[in-house]
């Protein structure tokens, strides 16, 4: 089966735009795979890692593996990529059912939320910092810390936390969606201190940009 029995895939594509790359063909892919319950997320990234970034989002991974081929056969070079499924963390039991379907099911990108930035991170597992020997209610209480300490962001940060056990490098995905660039900065910076993050977390590379409207991100690289 294509489709995971509960949650969305989701797939990020890392892109560089090289010379030849046809933005007509980039639209035409783009929008064939926003259909129905599928989104794209685009966003202009910074620096030298990669010029674009396509999120994309929904419960057919062939029409998340569509995407990909189609941007290339336009002419982009995926440089990196990350797939993941949107979960419920086994620690949010007790949320509301809506927040709970707005994990499971998110609707992206965040209004007004245009600052943008994605890393995989895991769990530590080493000898005296495993996360994985750890008793749940400790796990618990640390989740419960990381929690309290992200609902500050309420308003400035939506995350997007995806699970990668197995299917990627990293245990997840971390997509943040931000207000201002320096809210990103603020919420990763803060969340350093609770123990869930400061004792055990493990981070990959980070990519940061502004999320756009497809013809605007094409322009912004230079693609016309
Ligand atoms: O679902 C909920 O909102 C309940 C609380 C919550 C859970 C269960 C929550 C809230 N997170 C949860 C799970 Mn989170 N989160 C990260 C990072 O950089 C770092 O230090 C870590 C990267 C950030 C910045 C962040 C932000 N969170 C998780 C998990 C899964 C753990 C598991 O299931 O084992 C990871 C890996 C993770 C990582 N978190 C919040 C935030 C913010 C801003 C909140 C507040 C809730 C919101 O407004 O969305």
């Amino acid at each position: 089966m294509s489709s995971p029995s509960e949650g969305w895939g989701v797939l990020h594509l890392f892109c560089k735009a090289r010379p030849g790359a046809e933005a007509e063909a980039v639209r035409i892919a783009v929008k064939a795979a926003a259909d129905g319950d599928h989104q794209v997320v685009v966003a202009a990234m910074l620096g030298h890692k990669a010029d674009l970034c396509f999120l994309g989002v929904g419960p057919d991974l062939w029409r998340l593996r569509a995407l990909q081929t189609d941007l290339q056969l336009a002419g982009l070079e995926v440089v990196d990529s990350y797939v993941s499924l949107t979960e419920l963390s086994e620690y949010s039991a007790n949320v509301p059912d809506k927040q709970k379907q707005a994990r499971l099911y998110p609707q992206l990108p965040p209004e007004g939320m245009t600052a943008f930035c994605f890393y995989p991170m895991s769990k530590r597992r080493v000898p005296e910092q495993n996360w994985y020997t750890q008793p749940y209610d400790d796990r618990l209480a640390m989740m419960y810390e990381h929690g309290t300490s992200g609902r500050k962001f309420s308003g400035r940060i939506v995350q997007l936390v995806t699970g990668s056990t197995g299917l990627d490098d990293y245990e997840w995905g971390v997509t943040l969606f931000g207000v201002h660039p320096d809210d990103l900065k603020d919420c990763v910076y803060t969340m350093r201190f609770d123990r869930a993050s400061a004792d055990y977390a493990e981070f990959g590379p980070f990519y940061a940009g502004m999320v756009a409207d497809l013809d605007d991100a094409l322009r912004r690289v230079g693609l016309h």
